[in-house]
C-alpha cells in the first residue's frame, strides 16, 4: 500500500541557506576589508586545491539573478549571511555605506520577490584586524560584534524578518582555534575556550544591540550545529564519553545560552587547560536573552566510546580524524575515541542518519517545550555528475532532503515544534576548508561560466514547497522527471 504523503501546515517556512564568504565573491570590492577566511584561503596547504572565497559563486554580482531562483523555487525565506567586513572593514567604526548598500538591495529585492529575509550576522567571516587584536580569545571582539550588530540592526531592521547572531559557534571556536582546520588556524586548545565564552558572549550582546535598537518584538535566534552523538555501548564508561562529549560540543553552548550557566562537566574536564577566569561576572546574565526560535544545523551522527589503557590512546593517536589528535576539535575529552559510523555516507563522508534530526529535535522540544525550533541547515554533498542532457540528475540528494523532511515531520508528530527548514544550500559554493570539491547546492554552479543550473533536487524542493507536501522516497525522482520535462533548468523569470 502506498503511504499516504505527509503534507506540512500553511505556516511551516520553506527556504534555502547560503553565507557571504562561501558564495559572494568580490573579496576586494565595495570597500569590503580582509577576513580571517581571505587570509586562511590564501595560506598554502590550508584549503584543497588551493581554493580561495576571491570569486567563490560571484554572488555579489549576480544577486539579483540569484534571488530570480529563488522566487521561482518557491521559497518563502532566505537565509543568508552578512559579511561583517564589508559592514566595518575593520571590525569596529563607522559603518562603510557601500557594505550596508549591497544587503539593503538583497533584502529589498527578496521583499519584492515575497522572501522573508533571514539574516546571519556572523558566520565565520571575521574580519582579520580583530583577528589581529587576538579574534575571539579577546573579550573585546565581542563588544566589537555587538557594535557591528547595532549597525547592521540600525540599517535593516525595518525589513529583515528573522535575525541569527551567531551559526555554528561549535565550528568558530573548536575547528578555529583548537584543531585548526578553520580559520584563524590557530591550535591552542585553551585558546578555543576563551573563544567559546566570547562568542557566547558576542550573542548575548548583540541580542541585546538588536532588541535595543529594534525593540523586545524583535525576531533573533542563534544556529548551533548540536552533535547527535551515540554511545558504542550501554557500558557506563561509554555512556561517560557520550556525556563528555555532549557537554563540549553542545551544553558549552546551549547551557549559557539558554539556561544560563557553563555544565560543571566541562570546567571539570578542561581545568588543565584554563580557569575558565575570562568569565566574568555578570557575563551569565548577558548571555542568557530570550531567543524567538532556535536554529538547529544537522547533517549526521557520530559514535564514541571510551578509551582505556595507554595502547589505546596511542591507538587512537594513531588514527586519523578526531581521536586523541594532538589537535583535535574535543578539546578535554582525551580518553574518547570516535568510531567510523556505518554508512551511506555523503561525499563529506559524513554517515546519514535520519534518524538522529529526530532524536535531536525532539530533545531539545522536551528540555525547551516553548522555544520554537528551525531546520536553519540540512542537505548533502555528492560527487554530481553532468549528463550528456546537461542536467544533473542528483537522485540521492533528492533522497536525502526527502528523509529529512520527513524526521522533520515525525519530531512535529510527536510534539517538536519545528517551524521551518532551510535546504543547505541554494546553490554550490565554497565549501570552506574542501574549497569547490565538495558540492552541497541544489543548483549547480560552473565554476568556469559561473553558470547556474538546476540539479534535479531542485526541481523536486520546488515541487515539494508549492505543494508543502513530501511525496513519498520512490517517487521522488520521477516527480524531478516531471519537472524536468517542462523545463530543463528554469531561468528566472
Ligand atoms: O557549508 C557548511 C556551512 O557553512 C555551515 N554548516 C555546514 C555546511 C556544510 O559543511
Amino acid at each position: 500500500m502506498t503511504p499516504t504523503p505527509r503534507t506540512f501546515p500553511a505556516d511551516f517556512l520553506w527556504g534555502a541557506a547560503t553565507a557571504s564568504y562561501q558564495i559572494e565573491g568580490a573579496v576586494d570590492e565595495g570597500g569590503r576589508g580582509p577576513s580571517i577566511w581571505d587570509t586562511f584561503s590564501h595560506t598554502p596547504g590550508k584549503v584543497l586545491h588551493g581554493d580561495t572565497g576571491d570569486v567563490a559563486a560571484d554572488h555579489y554580482h549576480r544577486m539579483a539573478e540569484d534571488v530570480a531562483h529563488m522566487k521561482e523555487l518557491g521559497l518563502e525565506a532566505y537565509r543568508f549571511s552578512i559579511a561583517w567586513p564589508r559592514i566595518q572593514p575593520a571590525g569596529r567604526g563607522a559603518a562603510n555605506p557601500e557594505g550596508l548598500d549591497f544587503y539593503s538591495r538583497l533584502v529589498d529585492e527578496l521583499l519584492a520577490a515575497g522572501i522573508r529575509p533571514v539574516a546571519t550576522l556572523y558566520h565565520w567571516d571575521l574580519p582579520q584586524a580583530l583577528e589581529d587584536e587576538g579574534g575571539w580569545t579577546a573579550r573585546s571582539t565581542a563588544e566589537a560584534f555587538a557594535g557591528y550588530a547595532r549597525v547592521v540592526a540600525e540599517a535593516l531592521g525595518d525589513r529583515v524578518w528573522m535575525w541569527t547572531t551567531l551559526n555554528e559557534p561549535w565550528c568558530s571556536s573548536f575547528l578555529g582555534y583548537a584543531s585548526g582546520v578553520h580559520a584563524p588556524g590557530r591550535t591552542d586548545a585553551a585558546a578555543s575556550l576563551a573563544a567559546v565564552h566570547h562568542l557566547n558572549l558576542g550573542h548575548g550582546l548583540a541580542v541585546r544591540a538588536i532588541r535595543d535598537v529594534l525593540g523586545d518584538d524583535a525576531r533573533v535566534s542563534v544556529t548551533l550545529n548540536l552533535h547527535v552523538t551515540r554511545a558504542a555501548t550501554d557500558a557506563p564508561e561509554d555512556l561517560d564519553a557520550k556525556a563528555q562529549v555532549d557537554a563540549v560540543a553542545n551544553e558549552v553552548f546551549l547551557g549559557p545560552m539558554v539556561d544560563g550557566a557553563y555544565p560543571d562537566r566541562v570546567r571539570t574536564d578542561t581545568a588543565h587547560l584554563t580557569d575558565w577566569s575570562f568569565v566574568q561576572e555578570g557575563d551569565l546574565e548577558l548571555i542568557r536573552q530570550p531567543l524567538t526560535a532556535l536554529g538547529v544545523n544537522f547533517y549526521s551522527t557520530g559514535r564514541v566510546r571510551r578509551l582505556g589503557g595507554d595502547a589505546d590512546l596511542a591507538e587512537a593517536a594513531r588514527a586519523d580524524g578526531h581521536g586523541a589528535s594532538s589537535h583535535s576539535p574535543w578539546v578535554g575529552c582525551d580518553r574518547v575515541e570516535w568510531l567510523p559510523q556505518p554508512g551511506p555516507h555523503t561525499a563529506m563522508g559524513w554517515n546519514i542518519e535520519p534518524q538522529g534530526l529526530v532524536d535531536v529535535l525532539l530533545e531539545l522540544h522536551e528540555r525547551y517545550p516553548t522555544l520554537p525550533l528551525m531546520v536553519t541547515e540540512n542537505g548533502a554533498a555528492f560527487e554530481d555528475e553532468v549528463t550528456e542532457d546537461g542536467r544533473v540528475h542528483d537522485d540521492r540528494r533528492v533522497a536525502y532532503v526527502h528523509d529529512h523532511l520527513e524526521a522533520v515531520g515525525r519530531a512535529r508528530d510527536a510534539g517538536a515544534d519545528v517551524r521551518g527548514y532551510f535546504v543547505w544550500s541554494l546553490m554550490d559554493n565554497f565549501e570552506w576548508a574542501y574549497g569547490y570539491d565538495r558540492r552541497f547546492g541544489v543548483i549547480r554552479v560552473d565554476y568556469d561560466t559561473l553558470q547556474r543550473t538546476w540539479k534535479d533536487s531542485a526541481l523536486w524542493y520546488r515541487e515539494v514547497v508549492r505543494t508543502r507536501t513530501l511525496v513519498p522516497a520512490g517517487e521522488a525522482a520521477s516527480l524531478a522527471q516531471v519537472g524536468s520535462t517542462a523545463e530543463a533548468s528554469p531561468q528566472p523569470r
